[in-house]
């Protein structure tokens, strides 16, 4: 296996609108994160993704990119940008930024031109079709509620759309749009950004003959978008021109790809991106809307899956994003554990097979807000799917219900920083909702307390830096059909470890032949641990770090 700094490090992201506002006006901003890359540091982490920073008119908070080579006004200037760079850099720490090239803006200039007549030449940087009878050209879905196409009353014709109206998709069959992709790429990679997280790239390459969508396929439309036929094309084509020219890392976020596409686009003999995000894990259980009831049996054999995976393959692991409710409330228990049951997730998170992604909040166990009703939602995505949540028969306040477990604004609530009125994340009125039991969970309390999910965190990741044994150990599932109890072992070079994770409200003995072999390296549990002949008292949320 190839040594690499990104499958060493951690990466910690930033969603900037929500991480800290240093100016007063709500707004999180870049030299709000230039002030806390101390904290970062402290933390141990390594690598910042940051969420899109480029102009953007905010339909879907940066993901719409206006214009790639400008700041988002409200996050600041260029020269901010630079600055944060720097100091990022001064830190001995890198900067990972989102490249959000499968659609624009429909208030990008290219697409301005694009709309403005057909025989523009700009046209073909986006994908236009006739109607037929009135009606779109297929049936394709689009993420946020309705068709995926989107008359213009210009020239009559249709564009697609795979999420806003406002989110046109980029024609990728038109090398100047691929070229100018390229430049936008180098432009940041000259500034010194260490690496591109690459938003939703299996849905570059589209099925050119546009057939309707079967009634399956409807269900996951992601699945038909991410298998173009000239995805790995595509890739491998930025790959020579770019990425290969650079000391970098690129991580496609891989939505809607399988097992196969995956094992190809990050197969380094195949040299097209280094990493991938894919879902199965953090959208377990999950239906649009619907949170349903998943079980730990699943999660042990996702987690096999991808540790199984050969020398030429290297996993990510990360049970947060933006798009996802917080960790704590989904896969513990955010009520009577939650310190317990976060820190066993942060044990899961840094000892699995794979690169660890943090997402700010998650450090200090952060959870979902209990939303009273629709109009506090931010997000487009409540309000795009209403209608279809309607259709399906269930009511508004049902609705609301399942948005309480699932919705994306869970992760966006304002960080919290300390007990004072926004939790120290703004003087002002936030752009969005403050959770109020900052008053308990901030990073204040938590620095104060060396017995805190924060600086288990920290010494987790320390623990984890300066054992390279344990990242690049074998991964074994040693009881996989055990309904409460994640418990795998990993054989490296000089060391095993044995991670047993209690993942249940529930107490009972579990045994482990020879365990007595075994010392105790890390427990989340404040009381001893009571091992009689390889038998050990578990109580919730326990969760250990053996080591022989
Ligand atoms: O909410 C989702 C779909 O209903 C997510 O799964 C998400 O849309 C998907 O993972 C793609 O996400 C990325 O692209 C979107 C953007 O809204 C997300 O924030 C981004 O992470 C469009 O750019
Ligand atoms: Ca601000």
């Amino acid at each position: 296996m190839r040594k690499n700094w990104w499958k060493e490090q951690v990466i910690y992201q930033i969603y900037p609108r929500s991480f800290y506002d240093s100016n007063g006006d709500g707004i999180g901003d870049l030299n709000g994160i230039n002030l806390k890359l101390d904290y970062l540091k402290f933390l141990g982490i390594d690598i910042i993704w940051l969420s899109p920073h480029f102009d953007s008119p905010n339909d879907d908070n940066g993901y719409d990119v206006r214009n790639y080579k400008m700041v988002m006004e409200e996050f600041g200037t260029m020269k901010d940008f630079d600055n944060l760079l720097c100091e990022i850099h001064k830190r001995k720490m890198k900067l990972v930024i989102d490249l959000v090239v499968n659609h624009t803006s429909d208030e990008h200039s290219w697409f301005v031109e694009s709309k403005s007549s057909s025989n523009n030449k700009f046209r073909d940087y986006y994908i236009w079709k006739k109607g037929t009878n009135n009606n779109p050209p297929n049936n394709y879905t689009s993420f946020f509620g309705g068709s995926a196409w989107e008359k213009d009353s210009k020239t009559n014709e249709y564009y697609l759309h795979y999420f806003s109206k406002k989110q046109p998709d980029l024609n990728w069959e038109n090398q100047n749009v691929r070229n100018d992709v390229y430049d936008i790429m180098k432009f940041w990679l000259d500034k010194g950004v260490d690496g591109f997280r690459m938003d939703v790239i299996p849905f570059i390459s589209k099925h050119r003959n546009f057939e309707n969508l079967t009634s399956t396929e409807l269900k996951n439309p992601e699945i038909t978008y991410a298998s173009g036929p000239r995805l790995h094309e595509f890739l491998k084509e930025m790959n020579k021109k770019v990425l290969s020219k650079y000391d970098m890392v690129s991580i496609g976020e891989a939505f809607g790809i399988g097992q196969d596409s995956m094992l190809k686009m990050t197969d380094e003999r195949e040299k097209e991106l280094d990493l991938v995000f894919i879902f199965d894990i953090i959208r377990i259980g999950r239906d649009n809307w619907i949170q349903n009831h998943w079980s730990l049996k699943k999660i042990k054999k996702l987690f096999s899956d991808q540790s199984k995976i050969d020398k030429y393959h290297w996993p990510t692991v990360f049970l947060n994003n933006h798009d996802n409710p917080r960790s704590v409330s989904k896969y513990g228990n955010d009520k009577e554990f939650r310190v317990k049951s976060a820190k066993l997730l942060a044990m899961l998170i840094l000892t699995q097979k794979g690169t660890p992604v943090l997402f700010q909040g998650e450090e200090i166990g952060m959870t979902n807000y209990e939303f009273k009703s629709l109009d506090q939602f931010d997000d487009l995505e409540v309000l795009g799917n209403l209608q279809k949540a309607l259709d399906s028969g269930i009511s508004k306040d049902e609705y609301l219900n399942h948005l309480n477990c699932s919705s994306r604004d869970h992760s966006r609530t304002t960080m919290q920083w300390n007990n004072t009125n926004q939790g120290g994340f703004s003087t002002t009125d936030n752009w969005f909702i403050s959770n109020k039991n900052f008053n308990e969970i901030n990073v204040e309390n938590d620095l104060n307390n060396s017995n805190s999910i924060l600086h288990f965190y920290r010494n987790l990741i320390n623990y984890r830096k300066e054992s390279h044994d344990l990242i690049y150990a074998s991964y074994k599932d040693v009881d996989p059909d055990h309904k409460n109890v994640f418990i795998y072992k990993r054989k490296g070079k000089k060391y095993t470890y044995l991670i047993i994770l209690n993942m249940s409200n529930d107490s009972f003995k579990y045994k482990f032949e020879n365990l007595k072999q075994y010392s105790l390296e890390f427990s989340n549990k404040n009381s001893n641990i009571e091992i009689d002949n390889d038998e050990i008292n578990l109580l919730p949320w326990d969760a250990f770090i053996f080591v022989k």
